[in-house]
């Protein structure tokens, strides 16, 4: 008779083998249960956060078909002004254009908004570039990011002037700025940057799938909680472009800005909203009074920018020539287009967003936001109290 193996485990083994087999139904039941869930525990994943290609190895090229995740639709109903955790996104994603060499500051800004808000959401990421990403700038914000990553190359004709610049007449233009002591006023990729956001970020394939965008740039700090999706707060409430601090514009980079805006809406009225808010936008004697969004925050809707207004607009002011030629910025851009475009109801003032982009800042008073900063510090929001459309109050 041959002698029957033991079966019997001591109780320590028993012990362990329970708890392997619980972690084990717990993941399978959760990776069943939630799409974020499985996207950021499978072993894919865990793999492209480390770094680490299908071998292990560190990764050569990142795997852009990841990252472009389709997200989940906005719900609508079930908005709630304190519902974080609502596992309802809207159709949205992060969108930062960046140099390799931005990196650094770039992962600042990423913990950041991941730290107030994002680690609850995931929302994706979007990253543009006129030159190809690096290993090494992909690697680090990936592996920062809780949503999914992908990484655009900017075609060179949306980045480089168009053919009707006067390339010799712009360089002048460009030292006469730089005489005159105009930050960035003699920088070419400035201005190509400036172009590149107020006419043709929206136009990269990377976003063709998204509804609404926030805008982040390298050295940014969000100061406060952010215990409410802004994304869905714009969908649910028909938002299109949402900002948090407001300054006045450099006159020496926008000479004929206004001049050529007031063309356009001549030879195209029917693009104004109505009402709309031009009377923000203009001093006594009808002149651009150059109070602009700070556009490197921005949350806006994408389909605003699709729009034939916004597209007419921005071609008027591009064969104007005055990305080159002056310095026109996105921000005026952007601003004078919304105030033009829009109802006053769809431009919101996120005034509960603690906001630094060096070196001036938004922080909210209220203390029940939780902010890390002082509103009474000296380059603080308040400074700009007279900027303050009348409609948005605090
Ligand atoms: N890819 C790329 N990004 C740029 C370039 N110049 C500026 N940016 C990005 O454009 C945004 C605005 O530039 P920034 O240097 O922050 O300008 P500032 O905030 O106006 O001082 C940032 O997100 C930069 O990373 C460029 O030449 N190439
Ligand atoms: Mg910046």
């Amino acid at each position: 008779m041959s002698a029957r193996p033991d079966l019997r485990l001591p109780p320590l083994k028993y012990l362990a083998a329970g708890i392997v087999s619980l972690v084990v139904l717990f993941h399978l039941a959760a990776v069943h249960k939630s799409d974020a869930y499985a996207r950021h525990a499978s072993v894919d994943a865990l793999r492209s956060r480390l770094g680490l290609s299908s071998d292990g190895m560190p990764v050569a090229s990142f795997r852009q078909d990841d990252a472009l995740a389709a997200p989940h639709r906005a719900g609508g109903a079930d908005w709630d002004a304190h519902g974080a955790g609502n596992s309802t996104r809207a159709n949205a994603a992060f969108v930062i254009l960046a140099r390799n060499s931005d990196v650094w500051e770039i992962l600042g800004s990423i913990r950041g908004i991941e730290d107030r808000f994002n680690r609850k959401y995931n929302y994706p990421y979007v990253f543009l570039n006129d030159e190809p990403f690096n290993d090494e700038f992909k690697r680090h914000t990936s592996a920062i990011a809780s949503g999914p990553c992908s990484y655009g190359l900017v075609p060179r004709e949306h980045w480089e002037e168009p053919e009707w610049i006067d390339e010799s007449k712009a360089a002048e233009e460009r030292k006469k700025m730089a005489d005159a002591g105009v930050i960035y006023g003699d920088s070419r990729g400035y201005r190509r940057m400036c172009r590149y956001q107020s006419g043709y970020f929206f136009r990269h394939p990377l976003l063709d799938t998204y509804d609404y965008y926030w805008r982040i740039e390298p050295s940014v700090k969000f100061y406060c909680d952010i215990d409410y999706d802004p994304f869905r707060y714009m969908a649910d409430n028909k938002k299109k472009y949402g900002w948090t601090v407001s300054l006045y514009e450099y006159e020496k980079t926008i000479p004929t800005l206004w001049k050529t805006t007031k063309e356009f809406i001549e030879k195209h009225p029917e693009h104004l909203a109505s009402p709309n808010m031009r009377q923000w936008l203009v001093n006594d004697k009808d002149e651009y009074n150059r109070c602009h969004f700070w556009s490197n925050f921005e949350i806006g809707d994408l389909n605003f920018f699709r729009s034939k207004a916004y597209l007419d607009y921005f071609d008027y002011l591009d064969h104007a020539g005055g990305f080159s030629m002056e310095r026109w910025g996105d921000a005026p851009v952007h601003s004078i287009a919304a105030a033009l475009f829009l109802k006053p109801e769809e431009i919101h003032w996120f005034h509960d967003i603690g906001y630094m982009h060096p070196p001036f800042l938004h922080c909210p008073k209220d203390s029940a936001s939780r902010c890390a900063c002082n509103p009474k510090d000296p380059n603080a929001f308040g400074n700009w109290k007279k900027l303050r459309p009348n409609w948005a109050s605090e």
